[in-house]
């Protein structure tokens, strides 16, 4: 009905690339927000961009200002489980009703092979994409059952389908994003709750300045003489999957740049 508050929409991660360009996308179709990441600083020059404060100089790609209903931000480590359980107890009372919630926070850190790979990046990988992202779901997904209206998009991976070297635990993680994703509907049917794996390709974000610990030059390589994704194109298709009619459900949307493609299987010849 015309007269439905703005969707509240919870998205991890909204610190940069992906997450704040989807921020910047809802932002635009009067949402509101709920920002979390661990850089609050940049969340907070987010919020003034998408309250028409301060920065707000940044046009969306249909040329709109995106302009929020209203933006809370949270500072928050996803892997901290009571951390993502206490934010979420404490949202304001007008925004406690989320519903969509954006599982972006995540990245890959290093691309060594599994036997000389740090142990740590590991776990830190498994701890964020996968436990983050099921610490969010689990406290987020009860008030959605029980409005019987919500909208659960997590950013999966091209490398949840297809193995590289050095993608080991970070694939590894985003194929436990994928299956969960489906075993959530498997779990929902009879909810209107939705469920959306989003798995993008190579993308132009700091996600390669994550992966090779700041190295910039390294990171700079990844894109060089290619046209990658961008997040703003990443964000067109969440929010495209979001606002579809609600009896329609995206379980899976894979999208590469068009200069990217598969290898094919690697064969060591003596
Ligand atoms: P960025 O590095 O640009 O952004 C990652 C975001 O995740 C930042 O906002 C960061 O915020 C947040 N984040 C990382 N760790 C945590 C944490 N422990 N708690 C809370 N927030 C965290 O990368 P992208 O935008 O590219 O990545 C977004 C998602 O997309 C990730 O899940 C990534 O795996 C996935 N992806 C990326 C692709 C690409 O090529 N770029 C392709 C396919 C998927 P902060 O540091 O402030 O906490
Ligand atoms: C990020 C895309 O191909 O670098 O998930 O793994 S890739």
């Amino acid at each position: 009905a015309t007269n439905d508050p703005a969707p509240v929409v919870f998205i991890t991660g909204a610190s940069a690339g992906f997450g704040a360009a989807i921020a910047r996308r809802f932002a635009g179709l009067g949402a509101r927000l709920v920002l979390a990441a661990r850089r609050y600083e940049r969340l907070e020059a987010l919020a003034a961009e998408l309250m028409g404060g301060a920065g707000a100089s940044r046009e969306s790609r249909d040329g709109a200002r995106p302009r929020a209903a209203a933006v809370h931000l949270v500072r928050l480590d996803v892997r901290d489980r009571a951390a993502v359980d206490r934010a979420i107890a404490e949202l304001p009372a007008e925004l406690s009703e989320v519903s969509v919630l954006v599982n972006n926070a995540g990245g890959a850190i290093g691309l060594s092979p599994a036997h000389t790979a740090d142990p740590d990046d590991w776990e830190q990988m498994v701890d964020t994409n996968i436990k983050g992202l099921l610490h969010c779901t689990r406290a987020l997904l009860p008030g959605m059952v029980a409005r019987d209206r919500g909208h659960v998009i997590n950013i999966g991976s091209v490398a949840a389908e297809t193995p590289y070297p050095g993608s080991n635990v970070y694939g590894a993680c985003k194929a436990f994003v994928a299956q969960f994703s489906l075993n959530l509907r498997a779990d929902l049917l009879g909810s209107r709750v939705r469920v959306t794996d989003i798995e993008p390709g190579l993308a132009e974000t700091e996600f390669s300045v994550v992966r090779f610990k700041g190295d910039r030059d390294k990171a700079a390589a990844v894109y060089q003489g290619v046209k990658p994704l961008s997040a703003e194109d990443v964000a067109e298709a969440v929010v495209w999957c979001a606002t579809l009619p609600e009896h329609v459900n995206v379980n899976r949307l894979e999208l590469m740049p068009v200069m990217q493609a598969f290898a094919g299987f690697a064969v060591k010849r003596s």
